[in-house]
C-alpha cells in the first residue's frame, strides 16, 4: 500500500503507518496456530475493501458484523475502515430481537452474520432492508469469506481518504430508557486514543500482546488491537478467554489486557506465579472495577502490579495509572495526554477529595449518538463536556477514584447491562406486576444481574422457565442469574424504586 504524501486521517492509514516497515513480521498468531503477517493483513484488508466496493458500498455506509472472534472478523473491521465505511460490531450473543433493533436503527448496507444463525439472521436483516447479507464462520468459512477470497487485492489501493471527524464506527451501548444508542466514533477519536495509549503504556518492538478479549467492544476491538498494530507487534489471538490457555501464553508475551473477571480466573490457576509470567512486563485491567483483593493477590502471586485504567464506549480510554509512576489500588489513574477530566457537582467543579460527576473532554470523546440529537443534548454539558454517568473524586496526586455511578447500570464480567431493557421484558410476562433488576456482588463476574419481581397474588412463577424464555430474547449475560419474588418494591417519595434497599436485602 502506498502512503507517501497521504493524510493518515483514515484509521487504517494510521495503523499502516505504524507497521509499514514490519510487513514481514507476525501480526496475528491465531489459537489455531495460523500466523498472519502484517503484509498479509494489509493484503487481506485490501480484499475486504475491494469486496465492499464491488457491492457498491460507499464512504459512510454501515457494515454490520455479528460473528465469532476470528482473524477474518478482525480483518473485516480493518477493510471496512480502509474503505471509508463505518464498522458496526455486534456481540454474537445477541438474539434476533436485539439484532433487529440494531439493524433497523443503523440501516447498514451490509450485514454479516454467522452461518449457524442463518435461520433467523437473514430474515431479520431482510426485514431491516439490508441490501447485502453474508455469513462468516469461525473457521473463515461462509459467503463473506468466499467474496473476499475472489476480490482483487490491489496492494497499491490506499485507504479512502477520510476527514478526521468522519465516522469510523458506531458502537451500541444500552441506555437508561432501555433503548440502545449508537456511539458515533470518528477516525480522530480512535487514532488519538490509540496513539496516547501506545505512548503511556510504553509499547515498543519487544512487546507481544495477549489478545483474549472479545472483538465487538471498544476494549478488545480498538484499545487492544490498535495499540499493537500502531507498534507493529504480534498479537497472541485467543478466540475465547480460557484461563489455562492464557496462563500458557504468559511465557511468550509481554502485555495482557483484560477485565477483572479474567484476572480473578487467572488467580484460580494454581500454577500462576512469578515464573509463569515469564517475560511479561504489563498487566492492564479495565471495563469494571478491579477489587483491592484481586490487585493485592495478583501482586503477591506474580510480583506484578496490575495497571488499572478507565474508559467508556463513548470515549475510549480517559484515565490510566502510569507505567512508570505509582499504580494506586482503587484508583483509575491520571487523565490521558490530551484528555481533560473534571469532577462537578451542581454544575460547579468540586475541590480535590470531593465527590461528584465525572465529565470528560478531548479528541477521544464521541461525535454524538447516531440519529439521537435528544441524547446528545442530555449527555453533553452546555460547555461541551461529556457526562460519563460515573461518580468519582480526584486525590491530592491527581489520581481519579471512581466511587459509584449515577446511571442505573450493572457491570457483569465487563459487560454493561442496563436494567430497563430487562425490566421492560419482565413486565410483559403474564402474572408479573412489576420488576426491578439489580446487580449483586459475584466472585467471578464482579456483579451479576438479579431480578426482583412482584407477581399477581395467588399466582406462581416458574423461574427456570422464565430464565429459559429470557434467553431466547436476550444475550445470556443479560439474563438474571437469580429471580426473587417479593410483595412490593420499596419506593421513595417520588415513586422511584429504591434499588439500594433491594441490593442490601438480597446480597
Ligand atoms: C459469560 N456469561 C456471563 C458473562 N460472560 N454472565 C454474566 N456476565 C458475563 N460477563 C455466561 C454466559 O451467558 C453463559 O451462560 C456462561 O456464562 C458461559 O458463557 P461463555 O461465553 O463461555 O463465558 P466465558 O467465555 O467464560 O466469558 C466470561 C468472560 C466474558 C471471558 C469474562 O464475559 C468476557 O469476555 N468479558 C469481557 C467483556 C468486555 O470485553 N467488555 C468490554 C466492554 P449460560 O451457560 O447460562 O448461557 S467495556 C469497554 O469496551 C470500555 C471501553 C472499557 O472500559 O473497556
Ligand atoms: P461501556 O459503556 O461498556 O463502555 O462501559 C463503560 C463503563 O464501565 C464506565 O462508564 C464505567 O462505569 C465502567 N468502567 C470502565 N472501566 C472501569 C474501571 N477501571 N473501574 C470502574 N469502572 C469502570
Amino acid at each position: 500500500m502506498q502512503t507517501a504524501g497521504r493524510s493518515d486521517a483514515n484509521m487504517y492509514a494510521a495503523l499502516f503507518a505504524g507497521f509499514a516497515d514490519r510487513l514481514d513480521h507476525r501480526c496475528i498468531i491465531d489459537a489455531t496456530g495460523e500466523v498472519i503477517t502484517y503484509g498479509e493483513v494489509d493484503r487481506r484488508s485490501a480484499q475486504v475493501a475491494s469486496a465492499l466496493r464491488s457491492l457498491g458500498v460507499d464512504q459512510g455506509d454501515r457494515v454490520a458484523l455479528h460473528a465469532d472472534k476470528s482473524p477474518e472478523a478482525l480483518i473485516t473491521y480493518l477493510g471496512v475502515v480502509r474503505a471509508g465505511a463505518v464498522f458496526l460490531p455486534l456481540n454474537p450473543a445477541y438474539r434476533a430481537d436485539e439484532v433487529a433493533y440494531f439493524l433497523h436503527d443503523a440501516e447498514p448496507a451490509v450485514a454479516i452474520g454467522r452461518p449457524t444463525d442463518r435461520g433467523w439472521f437473514d430474515n431479520v436483516a431482510a426485514d431491516a432492508g439490508v441490501r447485502h447479507v453474508h455469513h462468516l464462520g469461525c473457521d473463515g468459512d461462509g459467503s463473506w469469506a468466499e467474496l473476499i477470497a475472489i476480490a482483487s487485492a490491489d496492494d497499491d489501493a490506499p485507504p479512502i481518504p477520510t476527514a478526521p471527524d468522519d465516522l469510523a464506527t458506531i458502537v451500541y451501548t444500552s441506555g437508561t430508557t432501555g433503548r440502545s444508542k449508537g456511539a458515533m466514533l470518528s477516525h480522530r477519536n480512535l487514532i488519538s486514543n490509540g496513539r496516547a495509549l501506545q505512548q503511556i503504556w510504553r509499547f515498543d518492538l519487544n512487546d507481544v500482546l495477549i489478545h483474549a478479549l472479545p472483538i465487538f467492544h471498544v476494549h478488545g476491538l480498538y484499545i487492544a488491537t490498535h495499540t499493537a498494530m500502531l507498534t507493529g507487534i504480534p498479537m497472541l489471538f485467543h478466540r475465547t478467554f480460557d484461563s489455562a490457555a492464557v496462563l500458557a501464553s504468559l511465557s511468550k508475551a509481554t502485555v495482557l489486557m483484560g477485565v477483572p473477571t479474567m484476572y480473578t480466573r487467572l488467580l484460580g490457576e494454581s500454577s500462576l506465579d512469578t515464573a509463569a509470567c515469564g517475560a511479561m512486563r504489563l498487566f492492564i485491567s479495565g471495563s469494571a472495577p478491579l477489587s483491592a483483593d484481586t490487585f493485592r493477590e495478583f501482586s503477591t502471586r506474580t510480583g506484578h502490579t496490575i495497571l488499572e485504567r478507565y474508559g467508556m464506549t463513548e470515549t475510549g480510554m480517559n484515565t490510566s495509572n502510569p507505567c512508570d509512576g505509582e499504580r494506586k489500588a482503587g484508583t483509575v489513574g491520571l487523565p490521558l495526554p490530551g484528555v481533560s477530566v473534571r469532577v462537578t457537582h451542581d454544575g460547579k467543579v468540586v475541590a480535590t477529595g470531593e465527590v461528584g460527576d465525572v465529565q470528560v473532554r478531548g479528541p477521544n470523546v464521541l461525535r454524538g449518538y447516531w440519529r439521537r440529537p435528544d441524547k446528545d443534548a442530555e449527555e453533553f454539558t452546555a460547555d461541551g463536556w461529556f457526562k460519563t454517568g460515573d461518580v468519582g473524586m480526584f486525590d491530592d496526586d491527581g489520581y481519579l477514584e471512581l466511587v459509584g455511578r449515577s446511571k442505573d447500570l450493572v457491570i457483569s464480567g465487563g459487560y454493561n447491562v442496563y436494567p430497563k431493557e430487562i425490566e421492560l421484558l419482565l413486565d410483559e410476562v403474564p402474572g408479573v406486576i412489576e420488576s426491578a433488576i439489580i446487580g449483586l456482588a459475584h466472585p467471578d463476574f464482579g456483579e451479576v444481574v438479579t431480578a426482583v419481581l412482584v407477581i399477581e397474588p395467588g399466582t406462581e412463577i416458574d423461574t427456570a422457565a422464565l430464565i429459559a424464555h429470557l434467553k431466547t430474547r436476550l444475550a445470556s449475560f443479560k439474563v438474571p442469574k437469580t429471580i426473587h419474588v417479593i410483595d412490593e418494591l420499596p419506593r421513595n417519595a417520588m415513586g422511584k424504586v429504591r434499588k439500594n434497599l433491594l441490593r442490601d436485602r438480597f446480597s
